[in-house]
Formats: structure tokens, sequence, C-alpha cells
């Protein structure tokens, strides 16, 4: 059996704050149908892929903030997105904010089967920002004050004859995403990420330094655990507010084989071969003769670096 994924990558171009759900989904369905037109197996939507980057913005009031969360998926919006993709028979991974029914809030990703099924849901576990207004930035990163932590791990799912994994935006930049990943044995990891293309913190990193450490991340990720990686972009001026380009997507060797070239929506695509995979999984990193585990206990022991005394 061919285990060739015909991956669409849909990165989204700005959504300004003021835009609706409905006009969003449209342009998602757009993409999807472009997909579906190349015989795309599988499209790829990037992070919260339904709404403006709202954790750029301070808000006190929580029925304000709840706006911004789907309480079910499909919501009545996305509906028409489930429906179109089940007609055409591809599968697509889905960000967007989660307001649970006992009321805890995530920044959630779900794999929608071609059946229009859910096939799996992950919670982005490294939270980026700060959890109250900060007036030394020189905009506000509020993840931390609007999503609890994932509470599920990194799962992967065995669907579309490989091994699929998801991750959120600041977790590609963090090995322990990928090696959690690795260690299940995953062929192909599809992440979104709404990167604001400065620094608020260090106005003179800016989007080529941004985008360098973009690459780097993606690129070691893939590499090291010798799978494909589908990074999608949400992207442009939100409002005001740069956010970076370089949707691509990387195969097991860490070469990057095909990137976007604007900051609007555009499809990435490319044929991965799920058993390009093998060679370095069964070499340099078979992790069952190579890894030596009674050294990483620090891993999974302490968060913060403890340097020696002087
Ligand atoms: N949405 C994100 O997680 N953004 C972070 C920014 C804050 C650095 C990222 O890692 O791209």
């Amino acid at each position: 059996m061919s285990r060739i994924l015909r991956v669409a990558a849909a990165q989204s171009g700005p959504i300004q704050r003021a835009e609706s759900r409905q006009a969003v989904v449209a342009r998602l369905i757009e993409m999807l149908d472009r997909a579906a037109e190349k015989k795309c197996d599988l499209v790829v939507f990037t992070e919260l892929a339904l709404t403006t980057f709202f954790p750029r913005w301070y808000m006190t009031d929580q029925a304000e903030v709840d706006a911004w969360f789907e309480r079910d998926m499909p919501s009545l919006a996305t509906r028409p997105l489930f429906e179109r993709a089940q007609k055409h028979g591809i599968a697509f991974k889905l960000g967007y904010a989660e307001l649970t029914p006992d009321g805890h809030r995530f920044n959630t990703a779900i794999l929608v089967g071609r059946d229009g099924k859910l096939l799996g849901k992950y919670r982005k576990v490294h939270l980026p920002g700060h959890g109250e207004f900060d007036p030394a930035r020189s905009f506000q990163h509020l993840e931390k004050r609007y999503f609890e932590p994932g509470d599920i791990g990194f799962p992967v799912w065995r669907a579309m004859g490989g091994v699929i994994g998801m991750c959120i935006c600041n977790d590609r930049r963090w090995p322990e995403t990928w090696r959690m990943l690795g260690l299940q044995g995953v062929e192909l990891v599809a992440l979104g990420f709404n990167t604001p293309s400065v620094n608020s913190q260090k106005a003179d990193e800016g989007p080529a330094q941004r985008a360098f450490q973009h690459r780097l991340s993606m690129q070691a990720g893939a590499y090291q655990n010798a799978t494909w990686a589908v990074a999608v972009a949400k992207c442009g001026v939100e409002d005001g507010h740069p956010l970076m380009g370089g949707t691509m997507i990387v195969d097991p060797n860490g070469e990057i084989v095909a990137e976007a070239q604007t900051e609007d929506d555009e499809l990435v695509m490319w044929d991965c071969d799920l058993d390009a995979t093998r060679f370095g999984k069964e070499t340099v990193f078979d992790f069952a003769r190579h890894r030596r585990i009674e050294h990483y206990g620090r891993i999974t022991s302490q968060t913060a670096a403890t340097p020696p005394d002087k």
C-alpha cells in the first residue's frame, strides 16, 4: 500500500478583530476546495484558525474573552467546513480556542478524518507569554491569562496509513515536544502558529531572526525524530500587529521541501512519503539502540536550570 500522503498546508492571511467566524470559515473552505481539486489527503490549518490572534488584547470581562472560544466542535459556524471536507473525503487539522462544558479553556487542535469524524485532539502544552498586563512590552501576549496548559500530553494517532501527531506554535521550540511524539513513532507532525514578526521584549529581534529560529526549530525537530513536519502560519498584519509567514513542509532529513511565498491565504502542497521516515528511525535515530535514559532524569524531574555553585 502506498504510504504517500498528499498534504496541503493551508496558510491563513490576517484575520481582523471585526471579521466574523462565518467569513473566516468561508476562506478556509475556499482553500479546502482548492486542496480537493489537487487531490490532497490532508489539509492542515493554523493555530486559532477561526479568529484574530486575540491573546494580544488585554481583557478583563470574561464574557468578552469567552466570545473568542468555541463551546462545541463542530460549532454552528464551522459545520460547513466539516461537511465540505467530508464531501471531498479529505482529512483536516484545525486549531481553535476551546471552552469545555466544565469551564476549562484551552488552545486546541483537532484532527478530523476523511469521514468527518473526530480522530484526535491536542491541547497546547507550552503556553508562551504572561498572565497580567505588562506595560514593558511593545504589545501583549496573554496566552497564560486566557488558556490553561494542555491536559492530554502529546498523543499520536494511527490515521491515513501512518502515525500522525500534533503540537501548537510555541511547542515547536521545545525538543521535549518532538521527542514525546518521536517516542511514539510519529511520521508526520502537524502544527499551526501565530508568531509576531518582532519580539515584544526585544525590538531588534525582527523578522529575519524570528524566521531563522522558526526554521531551526522545525528542521531540528523533524530531523532528530525522523519525521515529516508541517507548520502552518497565520500571518500578515492583524489590526496593526504583524505576524510572520513561513508556512513550510519539512522532510525527515530536516530539509524544507516546500515553503509559502506570501503572507496571505496560500496553499503549500507536498507528497509526503511516510516510508521516508524509516531510514532515520532505523539508523542514527534508532531510539531503542541509542538512547541512554539513565542520564535523562533531569528532563522530567526539574524545570528551572540549576548551574553549579561558584
Ligand atoms: N502563538 C505562539 O505560541 N507564539 C509564540 C511567540 C509568542 C514567540 C511562538 O512561539 O511563536
